[in-house]
């Protein structure tokens, strides 16, 4: 009879930083996908307080920002039975493990990130060394699960590359510790543009409310904000360098219609941007509907939400501990008890 080997399934990784509503760009570039990894993988998702605090927050709405990222995580379809969902701050060992690994990275490589560029131009009153070093805590969260896997947006790909060569330097000086990790990234919707400036991302701390489109929109916002989307001055739906702003509402459209961009062309064919830019903003409303029913639901039982969070940083805190201490040891700390 034939054997089979059963196949460890291989871990996934990933993060969202409760700074804000999450946007449309969040869910389709990332979260989104987290939750469809669920059956296949073995995934770990977490919402990075500590990455936060590398721009000015007021505690207050901070605190009720995590918990409401974490029932927007929920919402997009994590299942906290499936996946270990929990709070960063809950689990030392990122912070620890940040500061082993910031001795295995150079500054040099840091100061090539262009993330840390845009955020100190945009809050040059605070650059702190937080924000310069946002990428090892990174690196840290991603390698402490020895995560296989890491969805992610276009954006955060130099900085998963950061987190890769942290582990292969660490790995040659102390021995074999770390999985060295593979971004995953949508082919569609890896980097969805501002409705108001289709060159530039579109981030949930965007000062500009009618570039963004955030996932608790209500429908009337959405119609909105996609009537108003800076387009060009031709008239034809169209996939083409030079369209940036139809790009990336045909973008949108696809994602969540599923329908391919040549059969986004034929449908509007012959019709005017304004039918096309009305069909996005329908289309993306209903395919958020569900999902803000859902966040309405698990925001009404916040003993739900901390019982999730409780049980998903102890699971979070038993997953790291054996890797810690390997860590340590290699670097040559005294043991841990
Ligand atoms: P902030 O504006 O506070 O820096 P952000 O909107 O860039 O936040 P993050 O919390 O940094 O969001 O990112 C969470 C995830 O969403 C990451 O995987 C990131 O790559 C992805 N993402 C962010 N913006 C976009 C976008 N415009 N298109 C696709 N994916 C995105
Ligand atoms: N840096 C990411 C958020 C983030 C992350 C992570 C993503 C923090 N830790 C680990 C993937 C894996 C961001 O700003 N989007």
């Amino acid at each position: 009879m034939e054997e089979k080997t059963i196949q460890p399934k291989k871990r996934i990784f990933s993060g969202i930083q409760p700074t804000g509503v999450f946007t449309l760009g969040n869910y389709i570039g990332a979260v989104r996908n987290w939750g469809k990894l669920q059956e296949d993988y073995e995934c770990i998702y977490c919402i990075v307080d500590l990455h936060a605090i590398t721009v000015m927050q007021d505690p207050a709405i901070l605190r009720a920002n995590t918990m409401r990222a974490y029932a927007l995580m929920l919402a997009c379809g994590i299942d906290p039975q499936k996946s270990v969902a929990f709070v960063q701050s809950r689990n030392p060992a990122h912070a620890e493990l940040s500061w082993v690994l910031s001795c295995s990275t150079m500054f040099g490589e840091l100061n090539r990130m262009t993330q840390f560029k845009d955020k100190s131009a945009r809050h040059a009153d605070n650059i702190n060394a937080g924000l310069f070093t946002y990428p090892v805590l990174m690196a840290a969260d991603i390698l402490a699960y020895n995560a296989d896997l890491v969805p992610i947006g276009a954006d955060q790909k130099q900085h998963l590359e950061l987190a890769r060569n942290v582990a292969i330097r660490f790995n040659q000086r102390f021995g074999e510790t770390f999985v060295v990790p593979e971004p995953y990234m949508p082919e569609t919707g890896a980097r969805l543009m501002s409705l108001q400036d289709p060159t530039k991302k579109m981030s949930k701390s965007d000062e500009n409310a009618n570039g963004c489109v955030y996932i608790l929109d209500d429908k009337d916002t959405i119609l909105r904000k996609f009537r108003r989307a800076v387009t060009d001055s031709e008239s034809e739906v169209c996939y083409r360098e030079g369209k940036e702003g139809i790009n990336n509402l045909m973008t949108i459209y696809s994602c969540v219609t599923g329908k391919t961009l040549d059969e986004i062309t034929t449908e509007f064919a012959g019709k005017g941007y304004g039918d096309f830019k009305t069909a996005v903003g329908e289309a993306v409303a209903d395919h958020l509907e569900p999902v803000q029913t859902a966040y309405a639901r698990l925001m009404e039982d916040k003993a739900y939400l901390n019982a999730c969070i409780d049980t998903g940083s102890e699971q979070a805190f038993r997953l790291t501990g054996k890797l810690m201490s390997k860590v340590y040891r290699r670097v040559g700390f005294i043991d841990r008890k």
